[in-house]
């Protein structure tokens, strides 16, 4: 069996032959001439045009090729007139048929009644008869004709278009001539100077391949930013140019460690740590949340068996949270329940980075005088939530709060404007909303021009004075705030439809390694 021809027996070939015909006008018929494929023609061809050492010209023609199914017509007939030939005089009934004719069955009746070459007996739809002796299989005839390469009607490439039984192809060959820089045989440009070059001496001879300096280097196989940590960095740039300064969410105050990411400290069992969990009182209490509330059951929380509970909580504060949700103060008449310590003391994993704005926030109560601050947070949270497309059991919250003297509703939409539209989202709107620790609070919508709806951005509010003054806040401070989530616009973003591929296990690395630096309002 001949050896199949290199590149370089084709390369030389084509040159001999440019060298003496001088043209190959058609290259189909040249690389069956040289037993190679078109395919294998083309790459040299490309080279060789890449060096103007041949100048090919292209010859598109575009052609109708036959489907699959049309080449099992032309050989075995169409459809319609394989039923009519597989009825017997006294006609058959639909089921003998379809089992004959298979796929065939269903087209091929259309047609052949189409044709009006069956019929069917008054009474008895399942009995296909024949109308005609015997038929013109005028289908066939055309499939053959285009599959030898012959033009036939329009009207009948647009029957055969109707019925999928045809596909354009597009095939392109070239025409060749001898280029300007034509020669017999391509010198190999040397790419190197090795040492086997220097030893024998010929590299004086040798004439080397131009440098290519638009070639792109190797990929450096480098690391790459998780999405998620990206748009987080981005965020992060904008609070700190709005002047926020970020809340320690993975160790606090009084440092006790455990055995949860992003602790620092060693683990020492049975001894509570305030990083991912905290005791209820910080997350629900503190925030005037209800004992009874339905977030604060194991439906939505996640309660820890061990450390099951904090028992170091500052009493004095303990006590003006428990007087407030029992029977109320600073002219709020409370919840009027009776309020249980060791339901405050419950640990669980945190469900918003509020509760680490509570902390934050009672501390700055502790320092005199008052000093004005803008905070922000941005960590895991949370929530015993059934996991769906856009939801996991844990996300990132963004949390962002100013408190300060005689902040108002309208400060706290100043301020939600200037964030968003550094996040390129210029149009909001605010839907009054419902949170037990803000009053009033608002649900945030901004226009999405790429996805042209409204969508969901967050929630904000005003934190009650029933949470801000037994903290020991003076009065007449407020504290405006507001939420996100990090995976949302992560999403959104990336174009990434389902949060699983963004967080976990089914991360796509792909989708990381291709995608461009964030461009979030920046
Ligand atoms: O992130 C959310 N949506 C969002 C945000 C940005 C975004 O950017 C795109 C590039 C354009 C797109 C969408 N949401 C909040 C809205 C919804 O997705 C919501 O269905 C889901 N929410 C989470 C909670 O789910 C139970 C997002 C999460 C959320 C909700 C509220 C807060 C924080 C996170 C809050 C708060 C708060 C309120 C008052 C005071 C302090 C904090």
């Amino acid at each position: 069996m001949a050896e199949e021809p290199s590149p370089a027996d084709v390369e030389a070939g084509l040159l001999a032959h440019l060298n003496s015909a001088g043209e190959v006008p058609d290259s189909r018929s040249f690389a069956s001439s040289l037993g190679v494929s078109h395919l294998e023609l083309e790459g040299v061809i490309k080279s060789l045009s890449a060096f103007r050492i041949v100048d090919s010209t292209d010859i598109i023609k575009e052609t109708w090729v036959l489907t699959d199914e049309a080449k099992g017509y032309a050989v075995k007939g169409s459809p319609e007139a394989q039923l009519v030939a597989a009825i017997p005089p006294d006609g058959a009934s639909k089921d003998a048929l379809k089992a004959k004719l298979g796929d065939a069955f269903d087209v091929g009746m259309k047609a052949a009644a189409r044709n009006k070459w069956i019929g069917f007996e008054k009474g008895n739809k399942d009995l296909v008869l024949r109308k005609v002796e015997n038929v013109k299989d005028e289908l066939q005839e055309q499939l053959k004709r285009l599959e030898n390469g012959e033009v036939v009607p329009d009207k009948v490439i647009d029957d055969l278009k109707k019925r999928k039984l045809i596909t354009k192809e597009k095939s392109i060959w070239y025409s060749l001539k001898k280029g300007p820089e034509f020669v017999v045989k391509r010198k190999t440009l040397a790419t190197d100077v090795t040492t086997e070059h220097l030893r024998s001496g010929d590299w004086k001879g040798l004439e080397f391949k131009d440098y290519n300096y638009g070639a792109q280097g190797q990929p450096i196989a480098k690391g790459y930013v998780q999405p998620l940590m990206e748009v987080r960095e981005a965020i992060e740039n904008i609070f700190i140019m709005m002047g926020f300064t970020e809340m320690p969410t993975n160790n606090f105050v009084e440092s006790r460690y455990s055995q949860f990411a992003g602790c620092k400290g060693p683990y020492i069992p049975n001894t509570a740590c305030d990083c991912c969990f905290f005791a209820s009182f910080w997350n629900f209490d503190a925030l005037f949340q209800p004992q009874q509330h339905p977030a604060r059951d194991s439906h939505d929380t996640f309660f820890l068996k061990a450390p099951a509970a904090t028992r170091q909580l500052p009493e004095d504060y303990l006590e003006k949270v428990k007087q407030i949700h029992q029977s109320g103060g600073y002219g709020s008449k409370g919840y009027g329940y009776d309020w249980k310590r060791d339901e405050a003391e419950k640990n669980l994993l945190r469900t918003h980075t509020t509760a680490v704005s509570t902390r934050m926030l009672y501390k700055l109560a502790q320092e005199k005088p008052f000093a004005p601050k803008r905070y922000y947070s941005i960590d895991r949270v949370f929530r015993n939530e059934a996991v769906d497309r856009t939801h996991l059991a844990e996300f990132h919250q963004i949390e962002g709060l100013i408190c300060d003297y005689g902040l108002t509703l309208g400060d706290l939409i100043g301020v939600l404007e200037d964030f968003f539209s550094s996040l390129g989202m210029s149009k909001l709107r605010f839907k009054p909303a419902y949170n037990p620790y803000t009053e009033p609070s608002m649900e945030i919508f901004s226009y999405h021009d790429g996805l042209k709806k409204w969508v969901e951005v967050g929630n904000s509010g005003m934190f009650r004075p029933e949470m801000l003054l037994p903290m020991g806040l003076p009065e007449g401070v407020n504290v405006i705030a507001w939420g996100l989530s990090l995976e949302r616009p992560t999403m959104i973003l990336y174009g990434i439809d389902n949060i699983r591929d963004l967080f976990g296990p089914k991360v796509d690395f792909n989708l990381i390694k291709s995608n461009p630096l964030c461009r979030l309002g920046l």
